[in-house]
């Protein structure tokens, strides 16, 4: 999180309303319709806020989770996460848009996303019950140009792309209510042992569908361990360095998981109203 950049943005701006490099889902686009996310000047989130399809948490704009807490449940979905109380409809098959509220250049790494299935109400959820899949990934897309040069990344398309990042729904999934976890992950003190910095965020969804697959899925706690080559990379001498290596289990890939039986559908979903700018 503290670099000199942002120490030095700090001190001009002292006085004034703290600037933070970090940044929350402030907004989540699907089928034509954009909700809200949750509002991180609210926090702490002092339990479930009812207006968000985000779940909140008492991150505010400036904290993260470090890889040496990986195996906290502050990891599932974020610092003292509490459940979304909204859902976001989308069909399987359709892609949702994220969209940041900032995100700082100099925080280089991964951009990874998980589906788990609610089995019932997301809104109500035990967060550590939930099991997790991983549908997208991207990591390093480019080596640094020389020593001492970071590469290019995927956290840096958010950034190039207006802060937005898109994420299918794969289409063969059974329908249900599912927390989309999205996940920046910074490298930038990620040389030192546990200096990786997690800032996941999660979104509720309302998956339309006919699909059977549901596929296995881990406990957001046992995503990582802290040694994970993905958590411990040095991103100034990538020229060095094995190639960087996403961490968290496999890519769900559609068709190796074999249909199981299609859990009842829930009741009682609140369905967000669109958000108008
Ligand atoms: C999370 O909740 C605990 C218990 O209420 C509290 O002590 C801690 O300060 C909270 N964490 C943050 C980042 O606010
Ligand atoms: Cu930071």
């Amino acid at each position: 999180m503290p670099s000199i950049l942002r120490t030095t943005i700090l001190t001009v701006l002292s006085g004034a309303v703290a600037v933070s490099a970090h940044g929350v889902l402030g907004k989540v686009t699907a089928s034509g319709q954009t909700f809200q996310g949750f509002d991180a000047t609210s926090a702490p989130s002092s339990g479930p806020h009812s207006d968000s399809v985000t779940w909140s948490n008492d991150a505010n704009y400036d904290s993260f989770v470090p890889s040496s807490a990986v195996n906290d449940p502050d990891i599932i979905c974020h610092l003292n996460a509490t459940n979304a109380q909204l859902s976001v409809p989308v069909a399987a098959g359709e892609s949702v848009e994220l969209t940041w509220s900032k995100w700082s250049e100099n925080h280089k790494g991964p951009v990874i996303d998980y589906l788990a299935d609610c089995g019932g109400d997301c809104a109500t959820v035990d967060k550590t019950a939930l099991k997790f899949f991983k549908i997208a990934e991207a990591g390093q897309l480019s080596l640094g140009d020389g020593a001492g040069q970071p590469g290019r990344w995927a956290d840096d398309e958010i950034i190039e792309n207006g802060l937005k990042w898109t994420v299918e729904i794969p289409a063969s999934i059974k329908p249900g209510n599912y927390v989309l976890r999205h996940e920046i992950i910074a490298l930038h003190n990620a040389v030192q042992d546990g200096k990786a910095e997690l800032y996941p965020q999660c979104v509720n969804l309302e998956i339309s569908g006919s699909g059977t697959e549901a596929p296995d899925g881990v406990a957001g706690t046992a995503l990582y361990q802290a040694s994970d080559a993905g958590l411990k990379y040095d991103i100034y001498n990538d020229e060095q360095a094995p190639t960087y290596k996403i961490p968290g289990p496999a890519l769900f890939a559609a068709g190796n998981n074999g249909p199981k039986e299609v859990a009842k559908a829930a009741t009682n979903i609140r369905t967000a109203t669109p958000f108008r700018a």
